[in-house]
């Protein structure tokens, strides 16, 4: 099975890593080959084909497939975790019936497919100190359960139809673009954004909430390298661990201080700290760097230089 792609489409196009993915993805195969998609009209015009799809209307998927003649499928629409608490039949819809449209149209067609797992998979019985790629998976979220789901389904079309689907267990995901939306981890964006506006930010999780988080750049790396991977090589297919930086609160805002001395935080816990207390702390990604050579390039000041430096440059010029 070879792992060529030429036509790529981009579900949940508009969203934290769709935004990015979809031009870099485009830089690389030509903008009229990757087709992006999502649920509502895009807010800018956008820098080549982009159409309005419901992940759950299979029949509409099917034709867009075969009218643009893809041939990959990086899968990112989806309810994430704080959001699913909150309406847990949507994001079962979303993201498994939705993951189920686009790995039965694979299955019929051949698409290779990119569909994320999250460190959500994990609950609270596994390790939560390095946690391993094989470990005890009983999330208590509706979004870790789907998770799950996801997994346990793509390596089982793996298995049996032969779908090349791949995907890896991603911490938050940091970044300045598009902001995330409804997760447990995006205190760590949000935090940059307030610091650089307002030197304050109220926390809702606590100082000492250590979790796995990584930034968009090396997020984006690991989606193509794991895509590029020869598949030969590939022990796991849709749940690599992968890590790169573990920090709490307290230790961002005081890296975000070495660049912005006046910051204050204050914590106010809701929700949201009960599903990061059922989370992973730091995550063992050996079977990703084993398997397809995965490392990341930032760690937590490189990080931090480089989201202060982006977002003052904006708020300079009065677009943040
Ligand atoms: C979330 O917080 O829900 C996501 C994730 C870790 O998958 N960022």
């Amino acid at each position: 099975m070879g792992n060529s792609t030429n036509r790529v489409i981009v579900t949940g196009a508009m969203g934290q890593i769709g935004s990015e993915l979809t031009p870099r993805l485009r830089a690389i195969y030509g903008k009229d080959n990757v087709l992006a998609t999502d649920i509502k009209q895009p807010e800018s015009e956008h820098e080549g084909p982009y159409e309005v799809l419901d992940v759950l209307d299979r029949e509409k998927m099917e034709s867009m497939l075969k009218d643009y003649e893809i041939d990959t499928i990086y899968h990112l629409a989806a309810i994430l975790s704080a959001t699913g608490e909150r309406n847990p039949d949507l994001a079962w819809r979303i993201n498994v019936n939705g993951l189920h449209n686009v790995l039965d149209l694979a299955k019929e067609h051949g698409y290779r497919i990119f569909n994320p797992s999250s460190i959500a998979a994990f609950g609270p019985g596994a390790p939560r100190d390095n946690t391993p790629q094989n470990t005890i998976m009983k999330p208590t979220t509706i979004y870790g359960v789907t998770k799950v789901v996801g997994e346990l389904i793509g390596n089982y079309y793996f298995a049996k139809y032969g779908v090349d689907v791949r995907g890896a267990r991603l911490p938050g995901i940091i970044s300045n673009v598009a902001p995330p939306g409804g997760g447990t981890t995006d205190y760590a964006v949000e935090i940059f954004y307030e610091a650089i506006k307002n030197k304050r930010y109220t926390c809702f999780l606590n100082a000492d909430t250590m979790l796995p988080m990584m930034y968009m750049p090396d997020c984006l790396k690991a989606f193509i390298d794991l895509m590029n991977a020869d598949l030969d090589s590939l022990i796991h297919h849709c749940d690599f661990n992968l890590a790169a930086i573990s920090f709490s609160p307290i230790e961002l805002a005081k890296e975000i201080r070495n660049h912005i001395p006046e910051f204050e935080i204050v914590y106010e816990p809701d929700y949201r700290q009960q599903i990061a207390d059922s989370w992973p702390m730091s995550i063992d990604d050996s079977a990703a760097r084993d398997e397809w050579g995965w490392s990341p390039d930032y760690d937590l000041p490189a990080m931090v230089e480089d989201m202060i430096r982006v977002l003052s440059e904006r708020h300079r010029k009065g677009t943040l």
